[in-house]
């Protein structure tokens, strides 16, 4: 890894605001692309979060400061990210489910969807299944994206589908779910037509759903 990508991972790790603002506009100078700022220097540096917070060699403040990093090189990185985007193939519906405040990765999903020319409404996190149901009828999206990084939070996904069945309205929408808990068996199990391991991985699973994909 270069010095400046492993400078940022570590500026995620350490939750330091200034230098990850200055190491991206940094590497950003030197020439580096955003994707490889993004997949080699800020993700590696949430992974070893993540890692140490399960260890329980991290807390609750720190983590947050790591996730305030992530957030402000993103914002240097997100119209670089979806800059020079093809015509909008599409649009989805982006959300974190109710119960649940992780909101890094559904950003992530919903950057890399607008670079793949989707044009995103994104309802935030903790979204109940009214709202999505509500934010269906007025935004009128081709995919409904659903994200859910706890455990106790994935059941919100099949509550949020059975209430787009009630609404009426699920033979509008493709459904397409993910997050760290979330797998293929789970979407099965609970009727979505669509799951990704990863943000990337969800720009593709969302273009073959508007059957878009190459
Ligand atoms: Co929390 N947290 N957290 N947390 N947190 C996890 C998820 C946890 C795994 C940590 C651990 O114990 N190892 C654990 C969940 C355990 C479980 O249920 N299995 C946990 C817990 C327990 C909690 C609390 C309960 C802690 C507490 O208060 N005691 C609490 C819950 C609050 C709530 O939601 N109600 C809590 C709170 C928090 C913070 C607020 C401090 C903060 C979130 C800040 C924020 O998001 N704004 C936080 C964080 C940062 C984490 C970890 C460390 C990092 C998550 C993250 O951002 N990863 C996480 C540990 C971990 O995951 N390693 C942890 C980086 C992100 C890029 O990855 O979100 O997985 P991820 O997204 C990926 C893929 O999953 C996928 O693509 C993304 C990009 O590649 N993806 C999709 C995500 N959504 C998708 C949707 C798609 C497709 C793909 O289609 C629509």
């Amino acid at each position: 890894m270069s010095e400046i990508l492993s400078a940022i991972s570590t500026a995620i790790i350490e939750g330091n605001l200034d230098d990850i603002v200055e190491l991206t506009e940094d590497a950003l100078d030197e020439g580096l692309d955003a994707q490889e700022i993004l997949n080699k220097g800020l993700m590696p540096g949430m992974d070893y979060v993540g890692v140490e917070f399960k260890a329980g060699n991290m807390f609750v403040p720190e983590v947050l400061r790591s996730a305030r990093a992530m957030q402000a090189s993103m914002n240097l990185l997100r119209p670089l990210l979806i800059e020079g985007g093809v015509k909008m193939i599409g649009k989805v519906l982006l959300g974190t489910v109710k119960g649940d405040l992780h909101d890094i990765g559904k950003n992530l999903v919903g950057m890399m969807c607008e670079g793949a020319g989707f044009e995103v409404k994104d309802l935030g996190k903790d979204v109940a299944p009214d709202a999505f149901v509500e934010a269906v009828k007025e935004f009128d999206p081709d995919i409904v994206g659903m994200s859910a990084l706890l455990t106790t939070t994935m059941r919100s996904m099949e509550h949020t589908i059975k209430a787009l069945e009630e609404a009426g309205v699920r033979d509008r929408v493709r459904v397409m779910i993910g997050g760290a808990p979330v797998t293929q068996s789970f979407a099965d199990q609970i009727g979505a037509d669509g799951y990704a391991s990863n943000a990337a991985a969800a720009a593709e699973m969302a273009k073959k759903l508007v059957g878009s994909a190459q």
